[in-house]
């Protein structure tokens, strides 16, 4: 990790500048009836979880480029999560991907608990074959037509559950690929019954303090049909699954136009609404940066939440991040994200709601929205950094970095990796 010393010389150079910043602030939202206070202490509560996966460059169908310094396994991958924390105070937890992160148990929790990491969701894999696997996932996991495919699918969540039980985890996020590329290539009716009765024993192997989260994806790998394409299909089998079932939230995973806080709100209303996988895109799954491209509707989901948050008792969903990051440094992306994704919410708890709902409630169409805007407007950067100094992170996450020279310094002793082919993970 980075250097206690280092951060703290970073931050004596900004705090009185910071300071100032931040008294102005609070003057501000005073005025508007908000104590700072109250609002920092929400937003230092507040983590989203790290994928394992996003830390390694990413790649398109066409190429990867990796960078220097790439991570070599689960290990490497949590030292580089751990520096994400440090200096954000934002990711306390790391979500893994297995097969991709397999390791000794104990060895993983020993390595999270020495870099003061949780683990949070599990993520399955039937979207790819791995090496010496029985069964082919080419025509689809737990939909397959083949009954043995179908139950090694279900064995692998299985075990998914098992590694998850020693590691402190206490969910899985299910995602499969599963769908078809030819009109007539499939049965839907057919294909979706064989889905939810392999979901169903995968179900009832979840320990009672487990949630399960399945993932909707309109279209990739398969482009012409997916068996769990949007989230109407996603709260059916979270319904027919029961109480430990909820649905994910990809924000990748829909069309362009379509109105992702709007689903929030749907699956909030009807108790469905498991958690987030974010992310940012201007065509279909991009895995940009979240708020690299669409700020605003990041702030319009959290903007639900927080409504949520005030209305329903222990309303908890699971934030995660899942990106995949081609041309910059993975930790500087998702050190972005992760503030990204807590200045939505800080913006959406200064709603003033109060006036919001007086608006809505007299069909004021154009102040409701300014209500909005003024929240969105609002810079919350000197709290967010506040938060980050009072919590031991860096004041500037990214400059602490940099000066920090991690990525030299792990590059000496993590070898070159080769580019050669694409792949989106
Ligand atoms: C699929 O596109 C997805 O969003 C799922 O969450 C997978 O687990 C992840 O990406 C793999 O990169
Ligand atoms: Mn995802």
């Amino acid at each position: 990790m980075i250097k206690d010393s280092i951060i703290e010389e970073h931050n004596n150079k900004r705090i009185t500048q910071l300071q100032s910043h931040y008294n102005m602030l609070a003057e501000q939202l005073g005025e508007r009836g908000l104590d700072i206070y109250l609002i920092k202490e929400k937003v230092a509560e507040f983590g989203v979880a790290v994928p394992s996966w996003g830390v390694g460059t990413g790649g398109t169908r066409f190429a990867r480029f990796p960078g220097p310094g790439e991570p070599r396994d689960v290990m490497d991958k949590l030292d580089d999560c751990a520096v994400i924390n440090q200096l954000t105070r934002a990711t306390p937890s790391v979500s893994l991907h297995i097969p991709w992160d397999k390791a000794d148990p104990a060895t993983l929790r020993d390595k999270a608990s020495s870099l003061d990491l949780k683990f949070d969701a599990m993520n399955s894999n039937t979207f790819q074959d791995q090496s010496k696997q029985m069964y082919s996932y080419k025509f689809g996991s737990l939909s397959h037509t083949d009954a043995a495919t179908r139950q090694q699918a279900i064995e692998h969540n299985i075990e998914c559950i098992e590694i998850g039980k020693t590691i402190g985890s206490t969910s899985l996020t299910v995602w499969v690929g599963d769908g078809s590329n030819f009109p007539g290539q499939v049965n839907f009716a057919d294909q979706f019954s064989r889905y939810l009765e392999s979901m169903e024993a995968i179900y009832k192997a979840l320990p009672d303090d487990w949630h399960i989260y399945t993932e909707h994806k309109i279209y990739e790998p398969a482009f012409y049909s997916t068996v769990v394409q949007d989230w109407g299909t996603n709260f059916l089998i979270a319904n027919e699954l029961g109480p430990k079932a909820s649905c994910l939230v990809d924000l990748g995973h829909h069309a362009p136009t379509v109105n992702i806080e709007m689903i929030v709100s749907r699956l909030i209303q009807f108790n469905k609404l498991g958690g987030f996988h974010y992310n940012d895109s201007k065509y279909g799954d991009d895995d940009l940066d979240s708020g690299a491209i669409d700020p605003y509707r990041l702030f319009l989901v959290f903007n639900e939440l927080v409504d949520a948050e005030q209305r329903i008792k222990s309303f908890n969903p699971a934030h995660m991040l899942d990106q995949s990051h081609n041309v910059t440094d993975p930790i500087e992306s998702l050190m972005n994200s992760a503030m990204e994704v807590k200045r939505s919410y800080a913006q959406a708890l200064i709603v003033d709601r109060k006036s919001l709902i007086e608006y809505q409630n007299n069909n004021d169409a154009l102040m409701a929205s300014n209500t909005l805007k003024h929240a969105f407007r609002t810079d919350v950067e000197p709290l967010l950094a506040m938060v980050r100094y009072e919590n031991g992170g860096a004041i500037d996450p990214i400059a602490a970095y940099r000066s920090a020279g991690y990525r030299a310094k792990v590059a000496e002793q993590r070898p070159e990796v080769s580019g050669a082919g694409g792949g989106i993970v």
